[in-house]
């Protein structure tokens, strides 16, 4: 992600004070080279970055807030060309999937069709990779756990199923075919080959290669000799969740004329963003990336649900079925990381929160492990949990009482909160309550 980038940027901006200070632009220009060039910004990305900055502060007049729109535009600039999805102007819109071994490619595959399924799209998932038996069946389990339609064929090689999947596309008006296709350790002949007869005979509208961002400008050289043999119409940059530098995001446009368009920020299905390069740029500088935080929820938040469950919180009626209600609607929504990645100066509370892990926290675990066991009433109600029902819930979930205490404390604060956060004033008081709380409680 960018948030050495990001910290970096901050705290050089900070430096430049004055209007016309060259001495401390000279220094800042050379700090910024310092930290494009440790974060992987390619170094002749790098070299554009700084000139522009420069240049525009030599004729706007240094300082501060020229300074940071200076970088700002610089940073746009590396970014040129379609963003986003584009839709074929005849449906069905064809997307080939390519990359090297193990980058992200059926991960990536599955989550841009839910992407387009909560868009509304018709979408078909292709399986044409034989190179690995499990990987039809890796392709089989994400489409029926996202419920997206899933092709393939037994004893056909993947052109053939290729072209099978694409009549039988037309024939039921797909909107969208995402064809996940075999990876190799390294470039390949045989497979650039492959590609090339597919791409052709699909007659693909995106050619989409998936850049595992840790692997760096090896990954980017592969993605330079992929779009000369088969040609590339963008990248779709995964695993940059656990890149800390984040550089490759900011090279790889300018270095192989291929624009990204969308990031991969985690491993679960909801952890794929769009690339929009003045929402990174927002992100870059510090600014979050607000809309396409709502864009997500929306994504995923039933309207007409959500009334409901504020009306329930205003009132303070929250309650255990809306609790594991509401945990599974964010956890459509992504990792937490990916979410507060995009939520502007969080600062400590953001990075207390990105490492709740829903699935696997202990606190979560012993909720839904004690709200099992309750009653249907006592779910509805906890109010009415007395001594004897936290023994017998204790007893049938394998916690001691004190869990059940702990947790229901727990609960209580949480319901507390969101009902605080639903007045008037409601995230005003939920920052104050944050800064007195001890964060660490939170993992
Ligand atoms: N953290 C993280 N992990 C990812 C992301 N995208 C994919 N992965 C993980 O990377 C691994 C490989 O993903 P696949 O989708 O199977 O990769 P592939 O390119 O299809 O692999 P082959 O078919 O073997 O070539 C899996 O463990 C995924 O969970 C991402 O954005 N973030
Ligand atoms: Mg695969």
């Amino acid at each position: 992600m960018f948030d050495t980038l990001t910290s970096s940027f901050k705290g050089i901006v900070n430096k430049i004070r004055f209007q016309d200070d060259e001495k401390a632009l000279t220094r800042t220009l050379d700090e910024l080279k310092k930290i494009l060039l440790k974060n992987d910004v390619y170094h002749k990305v790098t070299r554009e970055i700084l000139l522009n900055v420069e240049s525009e502060c030599k004729k706007n007049g240094i300082g501060r807030d020229i300074f940071k729109k200076a970088l700002e535009n610089s940073l746009l600039g590396v970014f040129s060309g379609n963003y986003g999805f584009n839709f074929a102007s005849k449906p069905p819109t064809i997307v080939l999937m390519v990359g090297l071994q193990g980058s992200g490619k059926t991960t990536s595959s599955a989550k841009l069709a839910n992407y387009l399924k909560l868009k509304g799209k018709k979408v078909l998932l292709v399986a044409c990779d034989l190179q690995r038996l499990a990987a039809i069946e890796q392709l089989r389990q994400l489409s029926s756990e996202i419920e997206v339609d899933f092709f393939s064929l037994d004893n056909k090689n993947s052109l053939e199923i290729a072209n099978e999947a694409i009549k039988y596309s037309k024939d039921s008006t797909y909107d969208v075919v995402i064809i996940d296709t075999a990876g190799r350790l390294a470039i390949n002949s045989e497979l650039m080959k492959e590609l090339k007869e597919i791409k052709e005979n699909v007659k693909a509208d995106e050619t989409f290669y998936v850049l595992d961002s840790l692997s760096g400008q090896d990954a980017v050289r592969s993605a330079e000799s992929f779009n000369k043999e088969i040609g590339l119409s963008g990248v779709i940059l995964s695993k940059f969740d656990s890149d800390t530098k984040g550089g490759i995001a900011l090279s790889v446009t300018k270095q192989i004329g291929v624009p990204i368009r969308f990031i991969g920020s985690g491993e679960k299905i909801p952890d794929l963003d769009i690339f929009l390069p003045d929402r990174i740029v927002g992100r870059l500088m510090g600014a979050g990336d607000v809309v396409g935080f709502i864009e997500k929820t929306t994504a995923v938040v039933d309207e007409k649900e959500a009334k409901r469950l504020t009306k329930k919180i205003r009132k303070g009626n929250f309650n255990f079925v809306d609790f594991l209600e509401q945990l599974e609607s964010i956890k459509k929504m992504g990792s937490m990381k990916s979410l507060i990645s995009m939520m502007p100066g969080l600062g400590a509370m953001g990075d207390a929160l990105k490492n709740v892990d829903i699935d696997n926290s202990k606190e979560i675990k012993n909720i839904k492990a004690m709200v099992s066991s309750m009653t249907p009433k006592e779910r509805e109600n906890p109010s009415i949990l007395n001594g004897s029902r936290k023994k017998r819930i204790a007893n049938g979930c394998g916690l001691e009482v004190s869990d059940i205490n702990r947790s229901l404390k727990q609960f209580e604060s949480a319901s507390k909160m969101a009902k605080q956060m639903s007045s008037p004033n409601g995230v005003k008081n939920i920052m104050n309550m944050i800064k007195g709380a001890n964060l660490n409680k939170m993992r």
